[in-house]
């Protein structure tokens, strides 16, 4: 019988749940110094002294390192992306100019984590104002630039190869839409620690997002060898892909560690972490939409500005991928795109949750919504007319993206019906009828988004240990996604040895032989399709072994996945087993692989929530949240369901709740979970979570990415549920977070 598609419980959780985790935090250390850093206060400013004398005479201190010194050792920071200026790339610590609040500007190291924060608070800065730029479209006018050397603050225009073209359109709406900046909020702030061995071998632990990648950044900055350099990622307290990368301010452990003759361990706070690990979104929209009468769009226009923050990494390039995901799950082949990524006086944007595809969706959603008021159709019946009608081989949308596969209809029929769409919007007008001050709002969000976007693909290898037992090892780094209870699943079923009998390793560059970044949902699709793989060619050599022992003919032997078994084929005995074949093997039997696959896949599906609307305090209630999802082949819908639910809270925080502020001089005024409102389970109903399956051609499990879905569905529908409760007394679009200040404000009647 198949594991496959089972509700396996995570094995993983035991051990998370019991405070049996392994993180770089508790990591023991021989007298370890403890790195603080001393960050700026401004956003833009000279920094003209700096003084450490009393700081470096402080007890407990170990070291004190100015920007100065470390630039003149380590020199600025690799760029993430080649094409990214030069002149703007990130020091490790800032030397004569701060870009942002909190950007590093003096290194202290001490005894303990208390001394090196006392003495970080005796280091003196001496600033020298410089104008702020914090608003993305004053930015583009170059009025305050960020690098003089560089002349200006656009980093890039993309602009597709046409224009929407708005001539034969009936009806035209338009809207200018935020996507506010977000904070990824992991329970695990970023941690780090470094030494060296006596033989010169760099030893780099990391709460990250992949070992490899961070790997071959040490060796760069370094200059060794990637053999030289051994990064372990232990367990992780979440990324949502702002760990994707290892920054400036960690990569530089190394050194201080060189220069004190001790291991260095470092973990922000959650302030730091909230004003200094790179954030989400932070696009600014203008959509315009056109079409017919009678619901059908002929004209898509989307024009947009990308918040790069104040050095560009991956958040620079975001809005290719939104402009990928253009016309989502629509036929509108008229259609355009234009994106500017400019910098700004903040820290820099990465991917988040969706990276990209959670902006096209939200504004794509949006303004059919704002269409459908328009003409006065109801938005599900204009989603039907226009929908993508289901395909199994690859359909290239509007802007020129390919998708694997899809049946868009079938998903909003199902979440139309879960819902029980008519009796809502009886319920909507019975509300609005009888003059309740609670009002109901149902919002649609049917999305398509793009899994293992990037380039590469994954590594996995299978060995077989004495006893029958395997190990495998995957190039994946998991951040509280349920790998090891996935990967397990996934050699049980193609070896047929039991998951108890199934170790996994991941996150060890010695360990592992290679390994990509766990970023755009992309790890069981190729990880997991390489690891199935890898068991094919094990049970291969397996079988060669086997018909050796027993004496037959190779073609004659086959392997009984059922019962682990090899054996001639008619006769099932004598039969042998993985025990056996280990037994006194002349050679390991072991078999590594990557997997990479022809194209992305694109998961799909239609969220619908419920959400009630006290038009006295403007407060937004989410009533219900009903999802229905298609990732393709799900490998096991406990984990998949559980990686659903967490999309949908980041995603209806999105919509509802959270949101950086910083003031016009750069100051951030959310920067603790008093300020930033995070979300949290008292916000959230009981979720309702469906899903279809349209399974992929790309990888041999038919598995799209499920880790972004919820998130990716879940904010055009909220935030079009509650423009629908109070559309009819003319709110026709507001800005999120959709906060009680706003829809109260938008309810009061107009002077
Ligand atoms: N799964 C499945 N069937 C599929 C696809 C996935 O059963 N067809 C299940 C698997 O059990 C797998 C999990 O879902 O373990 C996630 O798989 P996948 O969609 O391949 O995503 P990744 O493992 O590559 O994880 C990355 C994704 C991203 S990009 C972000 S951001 C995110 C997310 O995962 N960050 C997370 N989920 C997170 N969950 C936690 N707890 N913490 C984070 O930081």
């Amino acid at each position: 019988m198949s594991i496959l598609g089972n509700k396996v419980v995570r094995r993983e959780d035991p051990r998370f749940l019991t405070g049996g985790g392994t993180y770089v935090e508790n990591l023991k250390l021989d007298r370890p110094a403890y790195l603080v850093y001393v960050r700026s206060i401004l956003a833009h400013a000279r920094i003209t002294g700096v003084d450490t004398e009393e700081a470096k005479a402080a007890p407990g201190v170990l070291g004190v390192f100015t920007g100065a010194e470390v630039t003149e050792a380590l020199g600025l920071a690799p760029n993430v992306f080649p094409m990214f200026p030069a002149e703007m790339r990130r020091p490790y610590v800032a030397a004569d100019v701060a870009r942002y609040v909190g950007q590093p500007l003096v290194a202290v190291l001490a005894e303990s984590r208390a001394a090196a924060v006392d003495a970080a608070e005796l280091v003196l800065v001496d600033y020298e104002e410089l104008p702020v730029v914090i608003d993305l479209e004053a930015s583009a006018t170059d009025e305050v630039v960020l690098f003089p050397d560089h002349g200006t603050n656009v980093l890039n225009r993309m602009s597709s190869e046409h224009q929407a073209d708005f001539s034969g359109a009936e009806v035209v709406v338009a809207e200018r839409i935020v996507n506010q900046r977000l904070t990824g909020a992991p329970i695990e702030p970023r941690a780090g620690a470094a030494w060296w061995t006596d033989d010169g071998r760099l030893i780099h632990w990391s709460a990250c997002q992949g070992a490899h990648p961070t790997r071959d950044l040490l060796a760069t900055v370094y200059g060794l060898e990637p053999a030289q350099v051994q990064v372990v990622v232990p367990d992780v307290g979440g990324g949502f892909g702002a760990k994707s990368r290892t920054y400036p301010e960690e990569l530089a452990l190394a050194w201080y560690a060189r220069q004190l003759g001790r291991p260095v361990k470092w973990t922000e706070t959650r302030s730091e972490n909230v004003a200094a690990m790179p954030q989400g979104r932070g696009q600014i929209q203008y959509a315009r939409l056109g079409g017919t009468r009678d619901g059908k769009i002929t004209a898509y226009q989307l024009d947009v500005f990308q918040d790069a923050g104040a050095y560009p990494i991956i958040g620079a390039i975001l809005a290719g991928m939104t402009q990928r995901m253009l016309t989502g799950v629509y036929e509108i082949a008229n259609c355009g795109f234009n994106g500017t990524a400019v910098v700004t006086n903040k820290v820099s944007t990465t991917a988040y949750r969706g990276a990209g595809r959670p902006e096209a969706t939200v504004a794509i959603e949006r303004m059919i919504d704002r269409y459908a008021a328009e003409i006065g159709m109801d938005p599900a019946e204009v989603r039907r007319i226009n929908l993508v009608p289901r395909f199994t081989q690859p359909y290239t949308t509007g802007i020129g993206t390919q998708y694997d596969s899809g049946d868009y209809p079938a998903a909003l029929e199902m979440v139309l019906d879960k819902a029980g769409y008519a009796e809502l919007r009886a319920e909507q007008a019975r509300r609005r009828a009888d003059g309740s001050t609670e009002l109901l709002g149902i919002g649609l969000g049917v999305y398509v988004e793009i899994t293992a976007g990037g380039p590469g693909g994954e590594f996995g290898s299978i060995e077989l240990l004495p006893g029958g037992r395997m190990r495998v090892t995957s190039g994946a780094t998991p951040a509280g996604q349920g790998h090891d209870t996935t990967w397990a699943m996934l050699v049980s079923e193609y070896t047929g040895v039991a998951m108890d009998d199934i170790e996994v390793i991941h996150g060890d560059t010695d360990a592992v032989d290679r390994g990509g970044l766990t970023v755009g949902s992309r790890s069981v699709q190729l990880a997991g399709s390489a690891l199935v793989d890898a068991a094919g060619i094990l049970i291969e050599k397996a079988r060669n072994r086997a018909a050796d022992q027993l004496e037959a003919a190779l073609g004659d032997v086959v392997f009984d996945v059922e019962a682990g078994r090899f054996h001639v084929v008619g006769s099932p005995v004598p039969a042998l087993g993985w025990a056996d074949l280990a037994a006194d093997a002349p050679e390991p039997l072991i078999a590594g692989t990557d997997f990479s696959a022809p194209m992305p896949t694109f998961p799909s599906g239609a969220h619908l929530a419920v959400v009630l609307v006290d038009t006295e305090t403007g407060r937004v209630r989410l009533d219900r949240m009903v999802a229905v999802d298609d990732a393709g082949t799900i490998i096991n819908p406990l984990l998949a369901e559980g990686q659903v639910h967490g999309g949908l809270a980041q995603g209806v925080a999105q919509a509802l709740y959270e949101q950086i502020v910083y003031d016009e001089s750069g100051n951030l005024l959310t920067s603790n979970f008093m300020d930033y409102m995070i979300v949290s389970a008292t916000e959230m109903p009981s979720y309702e979570v469906h899903h279809i399956e349209t399974p992929t051609w790309v990888n041999p499990l038919g598995a799209k990415g499920v880790g972004e879905s919820g998130t990716i569905g879940s904010i055009p529908a909220v935030y079009n549920a509650v423009i629908d409760a109070v559309s009819h007394l003319g709110v026709r679009h507001l800005e999120t977070p959709l906060s009680p200040e706003r829809v109260w404000a938008a309810l009061q009647p107009m002077e």
